[in-house]
C-alpha cells in the first residue's frame, strides 16, 4: 500500500528539537582539501525530513562524488598514505563504499576499534521493561509479518519475514529502499521498479515514536525509514553484508532494535579480505529483547554483519514441497526493528527523484566524524 500521510499525522511526527545536531562551516585551508568542518552547536538546524522540504520543483541532483565521512585521523592517514580517491572507494569511483585499502587503512589507524566494539555499538538495555514488553506486543500483532514465503526472482529464497516502511511526505514522496544486492554507487534516479515499499512509516509510527525519541536524544539523529524482520524458524537468519550505502544519508547509523528470542548477531570482517573462517569474526552478540545495536557510518563501511542461522535447511524435495505448512522448524520468533536515514526519495506517482543534502556525522570513534571532499589526485 502506497499512502500519503494525512497533514494531523504529518503535524504529530514534527519533531522540534534534536538533542544534538550539526552545523557545517565552511573552512577553506590553503593546501590541503578539507572543505567543511563539523562544529557542534546547541541550534537546531535543520526540520525531520519530510516535513518541510519541499521536493517537487527542486532538479534532481545527487551528492558529490569522492566525499568521505569519516574520523578526521583517517582523512590525515590517507594524506599520508597518497591514496586517491580511485583508491579510497570500492572499483569504481562514483561510490560511498570503501575500498578493503581503506578498510584496514582503517584498522591501522584505530587499532582498538575491535576491542571496544561491543562497549561502542551494543546497548544491552536501551529500552525500560515495560517499553520493551509493549513493542514485544506490537511486532507480535502485525499481521504483516506473517507471510507465506515465496522465492526471489533469483529463485533464492529470504529466510526471514520483513516489512518495509518508507517515510511518505506532504508532496508524495518516500524514502527509498531498492532491492538488489550490489548497488553502493552515489544515489540515482530512482527506477519504478526499484522502489520497494510495503507500508508508509506513518501507519507505525505512533507505535515506534518512543524508539525514535530515543535514538534522537542519544545520538542526534531522525531516521526516516524503517523495515521490520521476524525470524521465527530454526533455518531464518540473514547471511553477512554491509548495508547498501546509496540511499542512506552519508554519515548516518542505522540502528537495530531486538524483540524477543535471542538469535547471534555476527560482526565479522570485509570479506574482501579473503581471511579464514577463524579470524574473520569480530563479535558475535546474542542481543537481548529491548537492546540497541547502533551501527555508525563506519562501521557499515568496515565491518559486514548478518544473523546466525542456527541450523541449515534440509534441501530434500519433501522439504521443498511442505516448507511453508510445516511448524516443525518453527521457534520463538526474534523481531528486529531497523531504522536508518535515506537521502533518496521518489514519488511513484511522477517518478521524480530528490536527493537530500543533509548529512550526518557518526562515527565508532569518540570524537565523531567530518566530511572531507578526495580528488583523484594523490590526496596530500
Ligand atoms: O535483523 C537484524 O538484526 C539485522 C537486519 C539486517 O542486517 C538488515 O536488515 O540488513
Amino acid at each position: 500500500m502506497i499512502s500519503q500521510m494525512n497533514p494531523e499525522t504529518v503535524k504529530q511526527l514534527i519533531v522540534e528539537t534534536p538533542g544534538t545536531s550539526y552545523n557545517v562551516q565552511r573552512i577553506k585551508r590553503k593546501h590541503d582539501n578539507v572543505l567543511y568542518l563539523p562544529v557542534k552547536k546547541a541550534k537546531i538546524e535543520y526540520k525531520p525530513q519530510g516535513l518541510a522540504i519541499l521536493k517537487s520543483n527542486v532538479v534532481f541532483s545527487s551528492t558529490p562524488a569522492g566525499e568521505i565521512v569519516c574520523p578526521q585521523a583517517l582523512i590525515d592517514a590517507i594524506k599520508i598514505s597518497g591514496m586517491c580517491s580511485k583508491e579510497v572507494f570500492s572499483k569504481i569511483s562514483q561510490n560511498k563504499r570503501w575500498s578493503l585499502a581503506t578498510n584496514m587503512l582503517y584498522l591501522d589507524t584505530f587499532p582498538d576499534t575491535i576491542r571496544d566494539l561491543k562497549d561502542t555499538c551494543y546497548h544491552e538495555h536501551f529500552l525500560s521493561e515495560s517499553e520493551q514488553r509493549h513493542m514485544l506486543g506490537f511486532c507480535k500483532g502485525l499481521t504483516g509479518l506473517k507471510k507465506v514465503r515465496t522465492p526471489e526472482p533469483d529463485g533464492n529464497w529470504l529466510e526471514r519475514d520483513t516489512m518495509w516502511y518508507s517515510f511518505v511526505d506532504v508532496d508524495g514522496f518516500s524514502t527509498v529502499y531498492r532491492g538488489g544486492s550490489c548497488d553502493y554507487h552515489l544515489p540515482k534516479e530512482v527506477k519504478p521498479r526499484q522502489f520497494k515499499m510495503d507500508a508508509a512509516f506513518g501507519d507505525i509510527v505512533g507505535s515506534v515514536r518512543p524508539l525514535l525519541l530515543k535514538i534522537r536524544n542519544e545520538f542526534g539523529e531522525n531516521p526516516n525509514h524503517c523495515v521490520i524482520t521476524r525470524y521465527n524458524r530454526t533455518y531464518d537468519g540473514i547471511g553477512h553484508h554491509t548495508d547498501k550505502t546509496k540511499d542512506l544519508v552519508r554519515g548516518s547509523s542505522i540502528f537495530v532494535f531486538t524483540f524477543g528470542a535471542a538469535k547471534t548477531f555476527e560482526v565479522v570482517h570485509d570479506r574482501r579480505a579473503k581471511l579464514g573462517n577463524e579470524a574473520n569474526t569480530v563479535l558475535e552478540l546474542e542481543p537481548a529483547s529491548g537492546s540497541l545495536i547502533h551501527m555508525p557510518w563506519d562501521m557499515n563501511q568496515v565491518f559486514e554483519h548478518g544473523i546466525k542461522f542456527d541450523r541449515s535447511k534440509p534441501l530434500t524435495t519433501a522439504f521443498k514441497e511442505t516448507r511453508e505448512e510445516r511448524t516443525d522448524f518453527h521457534t520463538e520468533s526474534r523481531y528486529s526493528i531497523t531504522f536508518r536515514t535515506k537521502c533518496t526519495w521518489y514519488n511513484p506517482c511522477t517518478k521524480k527523484s530528490y536527493i537530500d543534502k543533509q548529512v550526518q556525522y557518526s562515527s565508532m570513534q569518540p570524537g565523531g566524524a567530518v566530511r572531507f571532499e578526495l580528488t583523484n589526485k594523490k590526496n596530500l
